[in-house]
Protein backbone atom coordinates (compact mmCIF):
# COMPACT_ATOMS: atom_id res chain seq x y z
CA UNK A 1 0.00 0.00 0.00
CA UNK A 2 1.49 3.42 -0.67
CA UNK A 3 1.74 5.50 2.18
CA UNK A 4 -0.89 8.17 3.00
CA UNK A 5 -0.03 11.52 1.78
CA UNK A 6 -0.45 14.56 4.65
CA UNK A 7 0.13 18.14 3.21
CA UNK A 8 -0.01 20.04 6.61
CA UNK A 9 -0.32 23.64 6.56
CA UNK A 10 0.66 26.37 9.51
CA UNK A 11 1.23 29.91 10.05
CA UNK A 12 3.84 28.98 12.03
CA UNK A 13 6.31 26.37 12.93
CA UNK A 14 8.84 25.89 15.44
CA UNK A 15 11.86 26.08 15.03
CA UNK A 16 11.55 28.43 12.05
CA UNK A 17 9.32 30.40 13.63
CA UNK A 18 7.33 30.57 17.16
CA UNK A 19 5.01 33.13 17.92
CA UNK A 20 2.57 31.36 19.81
CA UNK A 21 1.29 27.43 20.94
CA UNK A 22 0.30 27.13 17.25
CA UNK A 23 4.27 27.19 16.48
CA UNK A 24 4.52 24.75 19.07
CA UNK A 25 2.16 22.29 17.55
CA UNK A 26 3.31 22.81 14.13
CA UNK A 27 6.19 22.48 15.13
CA UNK A 28 6.04 18.78 16.30
CA UNK A 29 2.89 17.37 15.47
CA UNK A 30 4.37 16.48 12.05
CA UNK A 31 6.89 15.02 13.07
CA UNK A 32 5.14 13.36 15.68
CA UNK A 33 3.10 11.78 12.74
CA UNK A 34 6.12 11.02 10.89
CA UNK A 35 7.55 8.85 13.64
CA UNK A 36 4.23 6.46 14.50
CA UNK A 37 5.62 3.96 12.04
CA UNK A 38 2.48 4.23 10.36
CA UNK A 39 2.43 4.58 6.35
CA UNK A 40 2.10 8.45 6.19
CA UNK A 41 4.11 10.52 4.14
CA UNK A 42 3.70 13.92 6.35
CA UNK A 43 5.04 17.58 4.21
CA UNK A 44 4.93 20.89 6.60
CA UNK A 45 4.44 23.62 4.32
CA UNK A 46 4.82 27.25 6.14
CA UNK A 47 5.56 30.55 4.93
CA UNK A 48 9.08 32.28 4.39
CA UNK A 49 8.51 34.45 7.00
CA UNK A 50 10.78 37.95 6.64
CA UNK A 51 11.82 36.47 10.38
CA UNK A 52 12.96 33.27 9.26
CA UNK A 53 16.68 32.98 8.72
CA UNK A 54 17.84 31.61 5.67
CA UNK A 55 21.57 30.72 6.99
CA UNK A 56 22.07 27.53 8.76
CA UNK A 57 19.43 25.94 6.57
CA UNK A 58 20.29 24.02 3.60
CA UNK A 59 17.49 25.26 1.17
CA UNK A 60 16.46 24.05 -2.55
CA UNK A 61 14.86 25.73 -4.25
CA UNK A 62 11.91 23.55 -5.67
CA UNK A 63 9.40 25.69 -7.81
CA UNK A 64 8.32 28.82 -8.86
CA UNK A 65 4.76 29.61 -10.12
CA UNK A 66 2.20 32.89 -10.02
CA UNK A 67 -1.17 32.23 -8.23
CA UNK A 68 -3.89 34.64 -9.95
CA UNK A 69 -5.47 37.83 -8.32
CA UNK A 70 -8.16 39.41 -9.57
CA UNK A 71 -6.86 40.28 -13.56
CA UNK A 72 -2.85 39.80 -12.07
CA UNK A 73 -0.76 36.99 -11.55
CA UNK A 74 1.13 36.77 -8.03
CA UNK A 75 4.56 34.94 -8.09
CA UNK A 76 5.18 32.39 -5.53
CA UNK A 77 8.58 30.18 -5.02
CA UNK A 78 8.87 27.09 -2.98
CA UNK A 79 12.27 26.18 -0.99
CA UNK A 80 12.66 23.13 0.47
CA UNK A 81 14.10 21.83 3.53
CA UNK A 82 14.63 18.53 5.52
CA UNK A 83 14.29 18.71 9.79
CA UNK A 84 14.58 14.98 10.97
CA UNK A 85 13.70 14.02 7.80
CA UNK A 86 10.52 15.78 7.37
CA UNK A 87 10.41 17.40 4.40
CA UNK A 88 9.82 21.69 5.18
CA UNK A 89 8.79 23.43 2.31
CA UNK A 90 8.92 27.25 2.55
CA UNK A 91 6.52 29.77 0.49
CA UNK A 92 7.84 33.07 -0.70
CA UNK A 93 6.16 36.05 -2.53
CA UNK A 94 5.18 39.69 -2.22
CA UNK A 95 2.45 39.16 0.29
CA UNK A 96 4.86 37.28 2.94
CA UNK A 97 8.11 38.89 2.33
CA UNK A 98 6.24 42.29 2.66
CA UNK A 99 5.28 42.39 6.03
CA UNK A 100 8.14 41.77 8.79
CA UNK A 101 5.85 39.82 11.78
CA UNK A 102 4.12 37.04 11.07
CA UNK A 103 0.70 38.17 11.87
CA UNK A 104 1.20 41.66 10.63
CA UNK A 105 -0.63 44.56 12.69
CA UNK A 106 -2.57 45.60 9.78
CA UNK A 107 -5.27 42.65 9.54
CA UNK A 108 -5.65 43.15 5.39
CA UNK A 109 -2.34 43.02 4.80
CA UNK A 110 -2.14 39.70 6.75
CA UNK A 111 -5.86 38.54 5.24
CA UNK A 112 -3.61 39.69 1.85
CA UNK A 113 -0.25 37.19 2.51
CA UNK A 114 -2.22 34.31 4.74
CA UNK A 115 -4.84 33.61 1.19
CA UNK A 116 -1.73 34.12 -0.81
CA UNK A 117 0.01 31.63 1.36
CA UNK A 118 -2.88 28.62 1.46
CA UNK A 119 -3.82 29.22 -2.43
CA UNK A 120 0.30 28.87 -3.12
CA UNK A 121 0.73 25.75 -0.81
CA UNK A 122 -2.17 24.08 -2.87
CA UNK A 123 -0.46 24.97 -6.43
CA UNK A 124 2.11 23.69 -5.45
CA UNK A 125 1.25 19.91 -4.47
CA UNK A 126 0.33 20.00 -7.96
CA UNK A 127 3.25 21.23 -9.78
CA UNK A 128 5.42 18.82 -7.75
CA UNK A 129 2.89 16.39 -8.75
CA UNK A 130 2.46 15.59 -4.90
CA UNK A 131 -1.21 14.94 -4.76
CA UNK A 132 -1.95 14.70 -0.80
CA UNK A 133 -4.82 12.69 0.18
CA UNK A 134 -5.64 14.95 3.22
CA UNK A 135 -4.89 18.62 3.46
CA UNK A 136 -4.50 19.24 7.14
CA UNK A 137 -5.03 23.51 7.84
CA UNK A 138 -4.72 25.35 11.38
CA UNK A 139 -6.73 28.15 12.20
CA UNK A 140 -8.28 30.83 10.29
CA UNK A 141 -4.37 31.68 8.39
CA UNK A 142 -4.81 28.54 5.92
CA UNK A 143 -8.70 27.83 6.27
CA UNK A 144 -8.95 29.04 2.69
CA UNK A 145 -7.11 25.84 1.22
CA UNK A 146 -9.79 23.66 2.64
CA UNK A 147 -12.52 25.86 1.07
CA UNK A 148 -10.32 25.99 -2.09
CA UNK A 149 -9.86 21.94 -2.07
CA UNK A 150 -13.47 21.67 -1.95
CA UNK A 151 -14.25 23.96 -4.51
CA UNK A 152 -11.58 22.00 -6.88
CA UNK A 153 -13.64 18.96 -6.52
CA UNK A 154 -13.92 18.72 -10.23
CA UNK A 155 -10.35 19.36 -11.02
CA UNK A 156 -8.90 15.74 -11.89
CA UNK A 157 -6.05 16.46 -9.27
CA UNK A 158 -8.47 17.63 -6.00
CA UNK A 159 -11.11 14.99 -6.85
CA UNK A 160 -11.16 13.11 -3.50
CA UNK A 161 -8.70 15.02 -1.69
CA UNK A 162 -9.99 15.44 2.21
CA UNK A 163 -9.34 18.26 4.43
CA UNK A 164 -8.76 17.95 8.32
CA UNK A 165 -9.35 21.93 10.08
CA UNK A 166 -8.05 21.99 13.25
CA UNK A 167 -8.98 24.65 15.38
CA UNK A 168 -6.99 26.46 18.18
CA UNK A 169 -8.82 29.80 18.48
CA UNK A 170 -12.29 30.17 17.42
CA UNK A 171 -12.15 33.55 18.72
CA UNK A 172 -10.12 34.96 15.71
CA UNK A 173 -11.56 34.23 12.26
CA UNK A 174 -9.84 36.74 9.67
CA UNK A 175 -12.18 39.35 9.90
CA UNK A 176 -10.63 41.32 7.57
CA UNK A 177 -9.18 39.03 4.75
CA UNK A 178 -12.26 39.16 2.71
CA UNK A 179 -11.28 41.25 -0.17
CA UNK A 180 -8.29 38.55 -0.27
CA UNK A 181 -10.24 35.97 -0.34
CA UNK A 182 -11.91 37.32 -3.30
CA UNK A 183 -9.17 38.60 -4.87
CA UNK A 184 -7.96 34.76 -4.72
CA UNK A 185 -11.00 33.67 -6.02
CA UNK A 186 -12.93 32.19 -3.45
CA UNK A 187 -16.22 33.86 -3.01
CA UNK A 188 -18.43 33.73 0.00
CA UNK A 189 -19.91 30.32 1.28
CA UNK A 190 -23.66 29.77 0.70
CA UNK A 191 -24.84 28.24 4.29
CA UNK A 192 -27.67 29.37 5.34
CA UNK A 193 -26.31 28.06 8.80
CA UNK A 194 -24.04 30.76 9.11
CA UNK A 195 -23.96 34.30 10.12
CA UNK A 196 -24.32 36.09 6.97
CA UNK A 197 -20.53 37.44 7.70
CA UNK A 198 -19.12 34.09 8.82
CA UNK A 199 -19.63 33.42 5.53
CA UNK A 200 -17.17 35.56 4.15
CA UNK A 201 -14.35 34.78 6.36
CA UNK A 202 -11.83 32.08 6.32
CA UNK A 203 -12.68 30.12 9.42
CA UNK A 204 -16.53 30.20 8.71
CA UNK A 205 -15.45 28.91 5.06
CA UNK A 206 -13.53 26.18 6.64
CA UNK A 207 -15.60 24.91 8.94
CA UNK A 208 -18.42 24.95 6.51
CA UNK A 209 -15.84 22.89 4.06
CA UNK A 210 -13.89 20.75 5.95
CA UNK A 211 -14.37 16.86 6.18
CA UNK A 212 -13.35 16.56 9.77
CA UNK A 213 -12.53 19.65 12.08
CA UNK A 214 -10.92 19.15 14.92
CA UNK A 215 -10.90 21.45 18.25
CA UNK A 216 -7.49 21.05 20.44
CA UNK A 217 -9.11 19.63 23.45
CA UNK A 218 -12.40 17.18 24.13
CA UNK A 219 -13.99 19.76 26.16
CA UNK A 220 -12.90 22.89 23.54
CA UNK A 221 -14.91 21.00 21.07
CA UNK A 222 -18.02 20.80 22.76
CA UNK A 223 -17.41 24.22 23.87
CA UNK A 224 -17.37 26.20 20.52
CA UNK A 225 -20.93 24.38 19.85
CA UNK A 226 -22.36 26.64 22.74
CA UNK A 227 -23.28 30.59 22.73
CA UNK A 228 -20.83 31.02 25.00
CA UNK A 229 -17.65 30.28 22.98
CA UNK A 230 -19.35 29.77 19.42
CA UNK A 231 -18.96 33.64 18.65
CA UNK A 232 -22.13 32.84 16.68
CA UNK A 233 -20.69 29.82 14.83
CA UNK A 234 -22.34 27.45 17.10
CA UNK A 235 -25.95 26.84 15.56
CA UNK A 236 -23.27 25.56 12.60
CA UNK A 237 -21.23 23.73 14.44
CA UNK A 238 -24.25 22.01 16.79
CA UNK A 239 -25.81 20.74 13.04
CA UNK A 240 -22.37 19.52 12.46
CA UNK A 241 -21.27 17.79 15.52
CA UNK A 242 -21.10 14.70 13.60
CA UNK A 243 -17.84 15.90 11.71
CA UNK A 244 -16.22 17.45 15.02
CA UNK A 245 -13.65 16.12 17.30
CA UNK A 246 -11.73 17.28 20.17
CA UNK A 247 -7.64 15.82 20.43
CA UNK A 248 -5.64 16.91 22.34
CA UNK A 249 -1.96 18.91 21.70
CA UNK A 250 0.92 17.30 22.88
CA UNK A 251 4.18 18.52 24.11
CA UNK A 252 7.42 17.67 22.86
CA UNK A 253 9.32 15.28 25.67
CA UNK A 254 12.61 15.82 24.20
CA UNK A 255 12.06 20.06 24.11
CA UNK A 256 10.57 20.09 27.60
CA UNK A 257 12.83 17.64 29.76
CA UNK A 258 13.58 18.94 33.53
CA UNK A 259 16.45 16.26 33.67
CA UNK A 260 18.06 17.96 30.38
CA UNK A 261 16.86 21.24 30.51
CA UNK A 262 19.98 23.68 30.07
CA UNK A 263 18.26 26.68 31.25
CA UNK A 264 18.13 25.40 34.65
CA UNK A 265 20.31 25.97 37.80
CA UNK A 266 19.90 22.51 39.06
CA UNK A 267 18.49 19.35 36.71
CA UNK A 268 16.09 17.13 38.12
CA UNK A 269 13.14 14.55 37.96
CA UNK A 270 10.86 13.15 39.46
CA UNK A 271 13.22 11.71 42.12
CA UNK A 272 15.34 14.19 43.00
CA UNK A 273 12.40 16.80 43.44
CA UNK A 274 14.56 18.69 46.44
CA UNK A 275 16.71 19.55 43.44
CA UNK A 276 14.09 22.44 42.72
CA UNK A 277 14.50 24.20 45.43
CA UNK A 278 17.83 25.33 43.56
CA UNK A 279 15.77 26.86 40.82
CA UNK A 280 13.04 28.41 43.20
CA UNK A 281 16.17 30.57 45.10
CA UNK A 282 17.65 31.46 41.94
CA UNK A 283 14.63 32.90 40.64
CA UNK A 284 13.77 34.68 43.69
CA UNK A 285 17.61 35.63 43.95
CA UNK A 286 17.04 37.44 40.19
CA UNK A 287 14.34 38.95 40.88
CA UNK A 288 15.09 40.11 44.67
CA UNK A 289 12.21 38.37 46.22
CA UNK A 290 12.86 37.23 49.63
CA UNK A 291 13.65 33.38 50.71
CA UNK A 292 10.55 32.68 52.37
CA UNK A 293 10.18 29.35 53.47
CA UNK A 294 6.74 28.53 53.78
CA UNK A 295 5.56 30.48 50.71
CA UNK A 296 4.77 29.35 47.43
CA UNK A 297 6.02 30.78 44.59
CA UNK A 298 3.17 31.99 41.90
CA UNK A 299 3.78 32.21 38.53
CA UNK A 300 2.30 33.13 35.39
CA UNK A 301 3.83 32.66 32.27
CA UNK A 302 1.31 34.23 29.53
CA UNK A 303 0.43 36.49 26.53
CA UNK A 304 -1.52 39.46 28.70
CA UNK A 305 -4.51 39.16 27.85
CA UNK A 306 -7.85 39.52 28.57
CA UNK A 307 -8.39 36.05 27.52
CA UNK A 308 -6.00 34.32 29.78
CA UNK A 309 -7.42 35.76 32.12
CA UNK A 310 -4.45 38.21 33.72
CA UNK A 311 -6.93 40.30 35.57
CA UNK A 312 -8.31 37.96 37.30
CA UNK A 313 -5.41 37.05 38.41
CA UNK A 314 -4.11 40.68 39.34
CA UNK A 315 -7.31 40.99 41.35
CA UNK A 316 -7.14 37.77 42.88
CA UNK A 317 -3.94 38.13 44.15
CA UNK A 318 -4.98 41.33 45.65
CA UNK A 319 -7.60 39.43 48.17
CA UNK A 320 -5.37 37.03 49.45
CA UNK A 321 -2.16 39.12 50.81
CA UNK A 322 -2.74 38.13 54.21
CA UNK A 323 -1.12 34.64 52.76
CA UNK A 324 2.31 33.99 52.57
CA UNK A 325 2.82 33.90 48.74
CA UNK A 326 5.00 35.41 45.79
CA UNK A 327 4.46 35.90 42.74
CA UNK A 328 6.67 36.28 39.15
CA UNK A 329 4.75 37.53 36.23
CA UNK A 330 6.20 37.16 32.92
CA UNK A 331 4.94 38.03 29.21
CA UNK A 332 3.74 40.69 27.39
CA UNK A 333 0.72 41.86 25.58
CA UNK A 334 -2.09 44.04 26.34
CA UNK A 335 -0.80 47.12 27.83
CA UNK A 336 -3.55 47.97 30.55
CA UNK A 337 -2.74 44.60 31.67
CA UNK A 338 0.64 45.17 31.63
CA UNK A 339 0.48 48.47 33.95
CA UNK A 340 -1.46 46.33 36.36
CA UNK A 341 1.09 44.02 36.63
CA UNK A 342 3.42 46.38 37.63
CA UNK A 343 1.41 48.27 39.89
CA UNK A 344 0.89 45.00 41.65
CA UNK A 345 4.43 44.85 41.75
CA UNK A 346 4.50 48.57 43.16
CA UNK A 347 2.59 47.88 45.59
CA UNK A 348 3.92 44.34 46.75
CA UNK A 349 7.74 44.96 46.73
CA UNK A 350 9.74 42.06 47.52
CA UNK A 351 6.91 39.57 46.92
CA UNK A 352 5.76 40.49 43.33
CA UNK A 353 7.92 40.62 40.09
CA UNK A 354 6.63 41.84 36.92
CA UNK A 355 8.42 40.75 34.12
CA UNK A 356 7.44 42.49 31.15
CA UNK A 357 9.01 40.85 28.50
CA UNK A 358 9.43 37.50 26.43
CA UNK A 359 11.67 35.67 27.51
CA UNK A 360 12.30 31.68 26.77
CA UNK A 361 14.70 30.94 28.87
CA UNK A 362 13.21 32.44 32.23
CA UNK A 363 10.00 30.64 31.19
CA UNK A 364 12.11 27.28 31.28
CA UNK A 365 13.42 28.32 34.78
CA UNK A 366 9.63 29.34 36.52
CA UNK A 367 8.51 26.04 35.10
CA UNK A 368 11.47 24.31 37.31
CA UNK A 369 11.48 26.61 39.99
CA UNK A 370 7.95 28.03 41.09
CA UNK A 371 5.42 25.73 42.87
CA UNK A 372 1.90 27.19 41.14
CA UNK A 373 1.58 27.98 37.84
CA UNK A 374 -1.32 30.21 37.18
CA UNK A 375 -3.98 29.97 34.06
CA UNK A 376 -7.04 31.53 34.95
CA UNK A 377 -8.29 31.79 30.87
CA UNK A 378 -11.14 32.50 30.03
CA UNK A 379 -10.97 30.29 27.58
CA UNK A 380 -8.48 27.88 26.63
CA UNK A 381 -8.95 25.63 23.70
CA UNK A 382 -5.83 23.57 25.21
CA UNK A 383 -3.15 25.46 26.82
CA UNK A 384 0.39 24.04 26.78
CA UNK A 385 1.60 25.80 29.23
CA UNK A 386 -0.03 23.41 32.26
CA UNK A 387 1.21 20.37 30.38
CA UNK A 388 4.55 21.83 30.70
CA UNK A 389 4.53 22.93 34.37
CA UNK A 390 3.54 19.47 35.47
CA UNK A 391 6.27 18.03 33.69
CA UNK A 392 8.36 20.12 35.48
CA UNK A 393 6.85 19.76 38.98
CA UNK A 394 4.88 22.67 38.88
CA UNK A 395 1.38 22.82 40.04
CA UNK A 396 -1.09 24.35 37.61
CA UNK A 397 -4.02 26.51 39.19
CA UNK A 398 -6.50 27.05 36.09
CA UNK A 399 -9.81 27.70 35.48
CA UNK A 400 -11.81 24.20 34.61
CA UNK A 401 -12.18 24.96 30.32
CA UNK A 402 -11.37 23.54 27.43
CA UNK A 403 -7.77 21.57 27.31
CA UNK A 404 -6.97 22.86 30.80
CA UNK A 405 -10.35 21.22 32.18
CA UNK A 406 -9.35 17.85 30.32
CA UNK A 407 -5.74 17.83 31.26
CA UNK A 408 -5.56 19.13 35.26
CA UNK A 409 -7.02 16.46 37.80
CA UNK A 410 -8.47 18.90 40.65
CA UNK A 411 -6.41 18.26 43.57
CA UNK A 412 -4.26 15.34 42.29
CA UNK A 413 -2.37 16.81 39.36
CA UNK A 414 -3.52 20.86 40.01
CA UNK A 415 -6.53 23.07 41.40
CA UNK A 416 -9.49 23.85 39.11
CA UNK A 417 -11.84 26.47 39.73
CA UNK A 418 -15.08 27.22 37.17
CA UNK A 419 -16.23 30.89 37.87
CA UNK A 420 -13.89 33.25 35.92
CA UNK A 421 -14.05 36.09 38.68
CA UNK A 422 -11.29 37.21 41.54
CA UNK A 423 -12.87 36.11 44.53
CA UNK A 424 -13.41 32.30 43.08
CA UNK A 425 -9.85 32.41 41.93
CA UNK A 426 -8.63 33.44 45.53
CA UNK A 427 -10.37 30.65 47.14
CA UNK A 428 -8.66 28.28 45.01
CA UNK A 429 -5.32 29.73 45.94
CA UNK A 430 -6.41 29.75 49.49
CA UNK A 431 -6.76 26.09 48.58
CA UNK A 432 -3.72 25.11 47.16
CA UNK A 433 -1.77 27.40 50.08
CA UNK A 434 -3.02 24.76 52.80
CA UNK A 435 -2.06 22.04 50.30
CA UNK A 436 1.70 23.44 50.10
CA UNK A 437 1.85 23.86 53.77
CA UNK A 438 1.80 19.97 53.88
CA UNK A 439 5.08 18.53 52.43
CA UNK A 440 4.22 14.90 51.97
CA UNK A 441 0.51 15.98 50.32
CA UNK A 442 2.33 18.28 47.84
CA UNK A 443 5.21 16.05 46.82
CA UNK A 444 2.77 13.63 46.34
CA UNK A 445 0.54 16.14 43.90
CA UNK A 446 3.82 16.88 42.14
CA UNK A 447 4.85 13.25 41.67
CA UNK A 448 1.42 12.28 40.48
CA UNK A 449 1.43 15.93 37.75
CA UNK A 450 5.26 14.37 36.89
CA UNK A 451 3.90 10.85 35.86
CA UNK A 452 1.13 12.13 33.23
CA UNK A 453 1.97 11.29 29.75
CA UNK A 454 1.54 14.50 27.36
CA UNK A 455 3.87 13.55 24.75
CA UNK A 456 2.38 13.82 21.49
CA UNK A 457 2.69 9.60 20.51
CA UNK A 458 -1.21 9.07 22.10
CA UNK A 459 -2.84 12.25 19.91
CA UNK A 460 -0.36 12.12 17.08
CA UNK A 461 -2.42 8.29 16.88
CA UNK A 462 -5.55 9.68 16.87
CA UNK A 463 -4.79 12.04 14.23
CA UNK A 464 -3.61 9.41 12.17
CA UNK A 465 -6.95 7.06 12.63
CA UNK A 466 -8.69 10.40 11.46
CA UNK A 467 -6.90 10.83 8.16
CA UNK A 468 -7.25 6.57 8.15
CA UNK A 469 -10.99 6.79 8.25
CA UNK A 470 -11.37 10.02 6.09
O1 LIG B 1 -2.88 25.31 23.14
C1 LIG B 1 -2.26 25.41 20.31
C2 LIG B 1 -2.77 26.56 21.13
C3 LIG B 1 -3.61 26.14 22.32
O2 LIG B 1 -4.95 26.97 24.12
C4 LIG B 1 -4.03 27.34 23.12
C5 LIG B 1 -4.51 28.48 22.30
C6 LIG B 1 -3.99 28.58 20.92
O3 LIG B 1 -5.25 29.34 22.76
O4 LIG B 1 -3.29 24.55 19.91
O5 LIG B 1 -3.53 27.37 20.30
Amino acid sequence: MKPLRILFLASEADPFVKVGGLGDVAGSLPYALQSLGQDLDVRLVIPFHPSIRAEGLTLVRETVFTIPHYGREVPAQVFCTDVKGLPVYLISGAPVTGSLKVYDPNPKADGEKYVFFSMAALEMARRLEWRPDVVHANDWHTAPAVYAVRRMQNDPFWQGVKTVFSVHNLGYMGAEAENALLAYGLPPVEEPLLPEWARRQPMGQALWAADAIVAVSPSYAEEIQTPEYGYGLETYLQAHSEKITGIVNGIDYSLWNPAKDSALEANFDVTRLEERARNKANLQAQFGLTELPDAPLLAMVTRFDFQKGVDIALNALRMVTAQPWQAILLGTGNATLEEAARLLEAHFHHRVAAVIRFDARLSRQIYGGADILLMPSRYEPCGLAQMIAMRYGAIPLARATGGLRDTIADGRTGFLFTEPSPSVMAAAIRRAIHAYRNRETWQAMQRAAMAEDFSWEKSARQYADLYQSL
